[in-house]
């Protein structure tokens, strides 16, 4: 029941900084990159990449979302996997870079069916993953390209992420 905090608004800001350096880093520039978040609160987290990447580096990056449905309601645990709701990316991803941001990577499966809204889409040249919080338990083949805290958690455990956008506080907490 208790709450413990693993990331303020500090930590937030430094670790959304870090990924947008390290995503610059990695592929030596944003020529070819773009960003997709994953709704709901992946959204927010990829439109503040976006905007850290253009002050770093003087461009913009084009930045689109995808509608992942939980039909799984994981807090009673009935085993039925996400699939894709819709998606808003109105630019041409054929031969670009897709980082997939989201907020917690969980399972996997979310990303899985990300991965399947994106390639409807059009021919990426490659995909990247990057996740505020990774609290592992993978059920896939699934890692991230870039991580903002590693989380060891027991399946019990359920992590909040509350962002300014979304919730009016931005702040990363873990209870039982
Ligand atoms: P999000 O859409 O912003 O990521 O899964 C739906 C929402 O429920 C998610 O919001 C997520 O923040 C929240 N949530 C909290 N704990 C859990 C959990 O253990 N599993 C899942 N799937 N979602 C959780
Ligand atoms: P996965 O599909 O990897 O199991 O879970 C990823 C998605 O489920 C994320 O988009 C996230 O919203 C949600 N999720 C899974 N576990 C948690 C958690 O502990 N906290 C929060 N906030 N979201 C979670
Ligand atoms: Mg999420």
């Amino acid at each position: 029941k208790e709450k413990a905090t693993l990331m303020d608004d500090k930590a937030i800001v430094r670790a959304i900084t870090r990924i947008s350096h390290e995503i610059i880093e990695k592929n030596k520039g944003i020529e070819d990159v773009v960003l997709v978040g994953i709704k709901t609160r992946g959204v927010p987290i990829a439109n503040r990449i976006s905007k850290k990447i253009e002050i770093i580096e003087g461009k913009p990056v084009n930045t689109g979302e995808v509608d992942i449905t939980l039909y799984r309601d994981d807090l009673k645990t009935v085993d039925v996997d996400p699939v894709v709701n819709g998606s808003n990316i109105d630019f041409d991803i054929n031969d670009k870079i897709v980082v997939l941001v989201d907020d917690v990577l969980y399972t996997g499966r979310t990303v899985r069916a990300a991965l399947d809204a994106i390639m409807d889409v059009g021919r990426p040249k490659s995909i990247q993953l990057a996740v505020l919080v990774d609290r592992g338990h993978r059920e896939l083949p699934v890692r991230a390209d870039y991580v903002g805290k590693n989380v060891p958690t027991s399946k019990s455990e359920i992590i909040s992420v509350k962002l300014m956008e979304t919730d009016e506080e931005d702040s990363v907490t873990i209870r039982e």
